[in-house]
């Protein structure tokens, strides 16, 4: 369907339309999918200009019936000698799709603009009636992608997913997919033009052409019935052109658990029941079970744990039980490849080091991470804090940037609603206290509260001191009355003084909710050695994580806390010869995977928080 259904408030789970043209309603699982990877070898041109994108009076190609030659996703080729084409693909330099252009190709370490993307491929006729769309992981930041020289869509924000139908575009032989992957910074943008990550741009995720039926499961949600115990709620979406009326059905074989349903108007049916012997997923045993959705034509299966997650008072129920959430913040990035991370061998690394430190919790910052990170976090019961790029200064006002995040926001929780291991969508990071940023974040906290109520809202906020006692931290943001966990960023001993203040600080935290501190840490050289007071030695780092952990044991409602950060990652803010070069470099463990010492200070913590849930 290329119209993008407006979705009626009870439908709180299905995708809803964003900000671009173009696009069709997201695919919830394209894992479990008949599809062609178009992964592999793609042809790239270098065009900081926009040359192939525009014309000399600064037009767009594609907003012109006739483009012309010109237009590099035409693909053109000279028609005989006595042509012009100023480009050409298959002449043009070779690189790997997925993976950002930063990490292989020397020249293009610094670059930030157009990169046109080019791949021919054959396609096997699609089967009768059958639908072909053609899904990217991810983009950054700005997508226009066309396919045998017609336009598809346009896709913003440069870590979430997104699908285009491309039904009746394809021949069995000689097709062809450009891309227009532009990572210019935006002020407008989400995020904007000041981060403290690396900007890589390209076709960053996995790149597939998908065929459906005619009418298929566009998506399908199952998960608890609020805290009772046995019963169970799902939800199936059809697309296609006749969706009424439809039989659907959701199975879960080894439970012995079958509810069928008949579609709406819209397409759309709940499906309710209970089931017995039910085993919760949860870090101590993360129990998947494979579950079925049918419909008449289709059927797609996922792997699904069970489990209820809220808040009583200041403690996270986790099935029922206090939770003390272990954990460590993550970058999307594979320092020993180099680069953004995107594969399940990035994920099982990345969460291989974090099981490791004993975390049973990691928070993905800043924007949401692909989609083999959480499906392993499922697998090895790790819980997850996910996370919009809505980072230290966005426009505030701009009515377009906040679709923009609001859109990004629905996708991920699109995307990721069956995922037992995420439980907290986290709505920003620093961001300054003003009354339109209150109000910019209270609305992106309703949609998300709207597109899933069963998970907790939390934002890393910013601590301040008392005007009263310079000793005292509290936190007076007003958004952290409209969270489930209060969260905030502290420096204290890095940023703020040596750790030694730490042992003088007064917490005066709001009672009542959970208080989670999403990061605290201190930049330090892997090997480089000295007195605890000297900056950038491990020695540094190690006594700033002792003094830290003494000073935060005492919030009486501390539920957890995620230290920056687990690896070292490349920043283009951190200039320092010799220390930094490039790197942030807050890491428990260096850019080539070597331990800090800090990493068994933090280690030790978490076991011996462990030992004491045992003891109890
Ligand atoms: C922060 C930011 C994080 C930075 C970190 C730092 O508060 O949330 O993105 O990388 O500080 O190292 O300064």
């Amino acid at each position: 369907m290329k119209t993008r259904a407006l979705i009626v408030a009870f439908l709180i789970l299905s995708a809803i339309p964003c900000a671009v043209s173009g696009q069709d309603d997201l695919i919830s699982n394209p894992f479990d999918r008949p599809s062609k990877s178009l992964n592999g070898e793609w042809r790239y041109i270098v065009d900081p200009y926009e040359n192939g994108y525009f014309n000399y009076r600064y037009e767009p190609f594609d907003g012109s019936p006739d483009p012309g030659s010109s237009a590099y996703y035409t693909n053109a080729k000279p028609k005989d000698k006595t042509d012009r084409v100023e480009y050409d693909f298959e002449k043009s330099d070779i690189i790997r799709v997925p993976g950002d252009w930063n990490s292989q190709k020397e020249k293009l370490f610094y670059y930030e603009g157009t990169i046109w993307y080019e791949k021919s491929f054959d396609y096997p006729k699609a089967a009768n009636g059958n639908r072909v769309f053609l899904y990217f992981g991810a983009v950054n930041y700005k997508a226009e992608v066309y396919v045998n020289g017609k336009k598809v869509g346009t896709h913003i924000g440069g870590f979430t997913p997104f699908n285009f139908e491309v039904t009746g575009l394809l021949k069995e032989k000689r097709n062809f997919v450009v891309v227009k992957a532009d990572n210019k910074r935006l002020k407008e943008g989400v995020p904007t033009l000041n981060t403290d990550w690396w900007n890589y741009g390209g076709i960053t995720r996995d790149v597939n052409l998908i065929e459906m039926p005619s009418v298929f499961i566009r998506d399908q949600m199952v998960r608890l019935d609020g805290d009772n115990d046995g019963r169970i709620t799902g939800r199936i979406v059809l697309d296609g052109a006749s969706v009424s009326g439809k039989w659907v059905e959701i199975s879960i074989p080894e439970l012995g658990f079958r509810g069928s349903a008949i579609t709406d108007e819209k397409g759309v049916a709940e499906i309710r029941g209970s089931v017995k012997g039910l085993r919760y997923w949860s870090p101590d045993d993360p129990k998947l079970y494979e579950v079925r959705f049918s419909s008449e034509g289709d059927s797609v299966t996922d792997r699904i744990g069970f489990r209820t997650v809220k808040v009583s008072g200041d403690r996270i129920l986790l099935n029922g039980k206090d939770i003390f959430l272990k954990g460590i913040s993550i970058h999307e990035e594979n320092p020993l490849r180099g680069g953004r991370a995107n594969s399940v061998d990035d994920a099982k690394l990345l969460l291989g080091w974090a099981k490791e430190l004993g975390c049973n919790f990691v928070r993905l910052a800043h924007y949401p991470h692909n989609e083999n990170m959480v499906r392993l976090a499922d697998e090895m019961g790790i819980l997850v804090w996910e996370e919009i790029p809505v980072y230290w200064t966005i426009q505030w006002e701009n009515p377009e940037t906040f679709d923009n995040a609001s859109a990004q926001l629905e996708d991920v929780i699109t995307r990721d609603k069956n995922r037992a291991s995420v439980i907290i969508w986290s709505m920003a990071n620093e961001t300054p206290v003003s009354e339109p940023r209150n109000r910019f974040l209270t609305k992106l906290a309703e949609t998300a509260r709207r597109s899933d109520p069963t998970r907790l809202i939390s934002a890393a906020l910013e601590m301040s001191g008392s005007p009263e006692d310079a000793t005292v931290r509290e936190i007076t943001d007003p958004f952290a009355e409209k969270v489930d966990i209060i969260s905030f960023n502290q420096y204290i001993g890095w940023y703020d003084g040596l750790p030694e203040k730490l042992a003088t600080i007064k917490w005066r935290l709001p009672k009542g909710k959970p208080i989670f501190i999403s990061e605290f840490g201190a930049g330090a050289r892997f090997g480089l050695h000295g007195a605890q007071d000297e900056r950038w030695t491990e020695e540094f780092q190690e006594v700033l994580y002792k003094e830290t952990l003494k000073s935060i044991s005492g919030i009486g409602n501390l539920r957890g806390f995620s230290p920056w950060i687990l690896v070292d990652f490349r920043s283009p803010r951190r200039h320092l010869p010799e220390i930094q070069d490039g790197w942030n470099r807050k890491g428990l463990l260096s850019e080539k995977g070597e331990k800090k010492k800090a990493f068994f200070v933090l280690r030790d913590f978490y076991r011996q928080k462990s030992e004491q849930r045992r003891n109890r």
